[in-house]
């Protein structure tokens, strides 16, 4: 049955989220606060980069049923998919779903449904959004069904991952959950299981807690073998040969607008049981600063004003995304340092230090930094970058480069995870000291 529905919010979810119901016979008024995304929308456009989602959005807006409005108006269903961000002293912002909730109470009727698809805290549903929707004067479960069914696209395969992933569809009550669980079944080809709101609302950040804590053990792995003298990543690669065991990868840091963020929605809630998840918050926030002092002692040797190129800056690979991007953070740490900066990034169009050609980012540089390994990066000539460098050095994050390669253009390589070359500069300075005082 084409039913109508009015999805509030128009980013990395909503918008993708509306042009799949719209795509599948539905009639969808894509909401936004943001006149850009409502012009380019109704133009059939996108602003936001996602692979394959504009050809779907320009389709689903020539086929008429997805038109872009900065107003709510009446449907048969409501989907609320605006951010939830996170304050300065790491408490959920929840003012924009609150604002949405109550943007769209003068339009409900009986029989609508409501559906919260932000990320929230446990009891945001119960608490916030049904006194709210309460307004409308409809018997909330019975009248007007409300529930929380969480994303789980992973950025880069959205569209995919928004057919093919299991949903869990949380109701205020089962008949609300059962509601909303049809609607889905428009595009969702994957199992759905219904459940509560409140559990929803934990599922959905406990799985990005998952990953937030098992990276977070990964660089503490990494921090251990660098100073025991071994290799991390070989490490990992070893125990992962074990059927049970699946260690993450370190890295400089954890970015995204998920596990960056969700882990803290549990700690604000109850932060005298939530230990585990905040340590893991506070470690893999250490990695800029980790990253940052092995920097220093790289260039331990080198006198007077140093330069670094840092290559990539988004916060994953191969996606222009930089929202808490750990990288952000190190180029700060870095210029604190009072060294110069130069950053490349083939999917970034505008930040301070930025660098369009390689080989300019790369003129009289001490140190490359691999931060991001973009595919983009697979295919650098080493032997002529270098030739642009003062010292050809290069510190890799994440273990994308052959450290054999580089050794034969002429680079000190250093490894995230591994003790360094570094180390073998600290025991020359020693044995010099040995043979002077002899
Ligand atoms: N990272 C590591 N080591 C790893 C894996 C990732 O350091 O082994 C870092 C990445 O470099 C990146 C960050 O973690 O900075 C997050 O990247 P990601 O690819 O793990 O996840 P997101 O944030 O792009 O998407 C996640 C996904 N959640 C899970 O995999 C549990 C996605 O399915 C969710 O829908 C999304 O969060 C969300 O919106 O919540």
């Amino acid at each position: 049955m084409k039913e109508k529905i009015c999805v509030v919010g128009l980013g990395y979810i909503g918008l993708p989220t509306s042009a799949m119901f719209a795509s599948h016979g539905h009639e969808v008024i894509g909401v936004d606060v943001n006149e850009e995304v409502v012009k380019a929308l109704n133009k059939g456009e996108i602003i936001i980069e996602e692979p394959y989602l504009d050809i779907l959005v320009q389709a689903a807006v020539t086929s008429g049923n997805l038109k872009a409005y900065t107003e709510p108006k009446e449907a048969d269903a409501f989907i609320l998919a605006v951010p939830t961000p996170i304050t300065k002293d790491k408490k959920a912002d929840m003012t924009y779903v609150k604002k949405a909730a109550e943007a769209i109470v003068p339009y409900l009727k009986k029989g609508n449904l409501v559906i919260l698809e932000s990320t929230s805290p446990t009891g945001t549903t119960q608490d916030l959004i049904v006194p709210i929707l309460e307004k409308s004067g409809l018997k909330i479960g019975e009248e007007l069904y409300v529930g929380h069914s969480p994303e789980r696209v992973l950025p880069g395969q959205i569209l995919m991952e928004l057919v093919h992933n299991n949903r869990i569809i949380g109701g205020i009550n089962k008949e609300s959950a059962e509601k909303i669980k049809e609607l889905y079944s428009t595009f969702v080809k994957s199992e759905m299981y219904t459940t509560t709101a409140t559990t929803a609302e934990m599922c959905k950040m406990m799985e990005n807690t998952f990953r937030d804590v098992n990276i977070a053990l990964a660089n503490e792995l990494a921090k251990l073998c660098e100073n025991i003298g071994i290799n991390a990543w070989e490490v990992i690669e070893l125990c992962n040969k074990h059927p049970r065991v699946n260690i993450h990868q370190p890295g400089p840091g954890v970015g995204g607008h998920c596990l960056a963020v969700d882990p803290w929605f549990i700690v604000e809630k109850l932060p005298e049981l939530a230990n585990i998840i905040k340590l893991s918050r506070d470690t893999n926030d250490s990695m800029p600063e980790h990253v940052c002092k092995r920097t220093e002692k790289i260039f331990k040797d080198i006198e007077g004003t140093k330069k670094v190129t840092i290559l990539g800056i988004t916060y994953k690979p191969n996606i222009d995304d930089m929202r808490e991007s750990p990288i952000l953070e190190l180029v700060d740490l870095l210029e604190e340092k009072n060294y110069d900066i130069s950053i490349v990034d083939p999917y970034v169009k505008e930040y301070k230090h930025l660098e369009k050609d390689m080989k300019k980012a790369a003129k009289d540089s001490d140190l490359l930094i691999l931060a991001v390994n973009h595919n983009d990066f697979k295919g650098i000539n080493f032997d002529e970058l270098g030739k642009e460098m003062r010292n050809k050095k290069m510190f890799d994050t994440r273990n994308y480069f052959d450290q054999e390669t580089l050794s034969k253009s002429g680079f000190e390589y250093y490894l995230l995870g591994e003790k360094g070359n570094q180390y073998i500069v600290d025991q020359k300075d020693a044995l010099k000291e040995i043979a002077v005082t002899k």
